[in-house]
């Protein structure tokens, strides 16, 4: 009977240590990410959203003489696949590519928004924004000199973050060159710029599960009362 408590006794805190591990299975995420330009609804702007690659341009081009020139101000984001993406494993954007066009004073955006979205496939999430990316462009008067660079600057909002069953899953963005989001980067006029790589980061965190602690802590307690009972009676039969 006392080995049988004793049995008893230590399954229950066996299963108190189990059930804590178990909210703790590997994630992985697999899926793609994508921009899409708000449309500011400004005269000489046009943004097309792709599937993949998306682009905003802006500006009158300045036409003084042949040959013309025919440069707009632009901002393309392309988006990127991801496979069995891990905790803290960053998914590598590519550039955003600038163009800085040589257009007619205040013909042009002086900013662009971008939504990015994320769609995990594997968990059956779609279409998931998260953060909106601002670029501001500065457009400096060229007059009287031919090319004073324009200043191009990406802010972005607080990152989303979801829960996906015993997971927090946070989002995190970083640039390989930050001046892009510190200063700005100057662009000579009718020239193009690159941010270099952009990285967005999943963070999965284990969040505990009332029901899974609940079930540890029952069994915990259950173990250790059965445990107390089984040393009481072993010190009964001694003295008997
Ligand atoms: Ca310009
Ligand atoms: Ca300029």
């Amino acid at each position: 009977m006392i080995s049988r408590i004793r049995s008893v006794a230590l399954l229950l805190l066996v299963a108190a240590a189990a059930a804590i591990p178990s909210a703790r299975a590997q994630l992985y995420l697999t899926g793609n990410i994508y921009g899409a330009f708000q449309d500011p609804g400004l005269p000489h702007t046009t943004v097309t959203n792709g599937p993949v690659v998306s682009t905003f341009e802006s500006g009158d081009p300045y036409r003084p003489y042949p040959p013309y020139n025919d440069t707009k101000t632009s901002i393309t984001f392309t988006g990127a696949s991801f496979t069995d993406l891990g905790s803290g494993d960053p998914l590598v954007l590519q550039s955003i590519k600038f163009k800085n066009g040589i257009t007619l004073l205040g013909t042009t955006a002086t900013n662009a928004t971008l939504d990015l979205f994320v769609n995990v496939s594997n968990l059956g999430i779609s279409d998931l924004k998260v953060t909106t990316l601002t670029f501001d462009i500065d457009n400096t008067d060229n007059s009287g000199v031919s090319d004073i660079p324009d200043l191009f600057k990406i802010g972005y909002s607080p990152l989303a973050e979801f829960t996906y069953g015993d997971y927090l899953v946070k989002f995190t963005i970083d640039f390989s060159d930050p001046a892009w989001v510190t200063d700005g980067v100057g662009i000579p006029e009718g020239k193009k710029g690159l941010t270099g790589d952009i990285y967005v980061t999943m963070s999965f965190t284990p969040i505990p599960e009332p029901s899974t602690y609940a079930i540890a802590g029952a069994a915990l307690l259950g173990g250790v009362v059965l445990l107390r009972r089984f040393k009481k009676g072993s010190v009964a039969a001694h003295t008997a």
